[in-house]
Formats: C-alpha cells, sequence, structure tokens
C-alpha cells in the first residue's frame, strides 16, 4: 500500500482540526472517528481529498452539506448506507476493520465521493 502524498495528509489534518464547528468535543484521539466533509451542489460533488487514510477500526464521519436528498453508499463488507437531506447532516460509519481501499458513492448521481483507505 502505498503512502498518500503530504499533501493529502495536510489537508486531512486540517479537515480533523477544524471539524465540524458546531461541537466542543475534547481534542481529536487516534480512536475517534476520521473526518470528511462532503459537499453536494446539485450534481457536484465536492471533497478535500481523492482518497483518506483510515486506520483499522476506525470509524469515519462524514459530514454531509446538501442542495438535494440522497445516499452515500460505504462499499465495505457489509456495505453501509445513510440517507442525507438538504441542509447539513453527518453520519458516522461502523469500524472499519478490514484493510484496502473502499468506495464512497453517491448512489443516484453515481458518482464516487471519497476512497477510504484502510490499513
Ligand atoms: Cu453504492
Amino acid at each position: 500500500m502505498r503512502r498518500l502524498p503530504a499533501l493529502a495528509i495536510a489537508a486531512l489534518t486540517a479537515v480533523t482540526a477544524t471539524g465540524c464547528g458546531s461541537s466542543t468535543e475534547p481534542s481529536p484521539t487516534p480512536s475517534g472517528p476520521v473526518k470528511i466533509a462532503v459537499r453536494i451542489d446539485g450534481a457536484k460533488i465536492l471533497t478535500d481529498d481523492a482518497r483518506v487514510e483510515v486506520k483499522r477500526g476506525q470509524r469515519v464521519e462524514f459530514d454531509v452539506t446538501a442542495t438535494g436528498s440522497g445516499e452515500l453508499h460505504v462499499h465495505s463488507d457489509p456495505a453501509q448506507a445513510f440517507y442525507y437531506k438538504p441542509g447539513s447532516s453527518s453520519f458516522t460509519t461502523k469500524a472499519l476493520t478490514v484493510p484496502g481501499i473502499i468506495e464512497v458513492e453517491e448512489e443516484d448521481l453515481h458518482k464516487t465521493i471519497v476512497q477510504l483507505a484502510v490499513q
């Protein structure tokens, strides 16, 4: 498994440090979820990273801001699906325990949102 480019790690760190902005959670620990901000504007999907590193056993929190509603698919085994509505919503996956690349898709748009590199 290749290492992520330094830029991706820097961007991920920035996202993690910023969080969702509305909570007063304690500083993130290694066992806390990886946070990924996702913006869905019509058929356009915006995320900071194409691929995000996740430690084995870690969960992933998606903070979704969308103009419409839809379905976010995490192609883990078993697959996990989350429904979002217009506005802001967030979802946390179950712990991802199987190493490998997991695709996260917007099911209605048939677009990849991000890849999770579990290792
Ligand atoms: Cu899918």
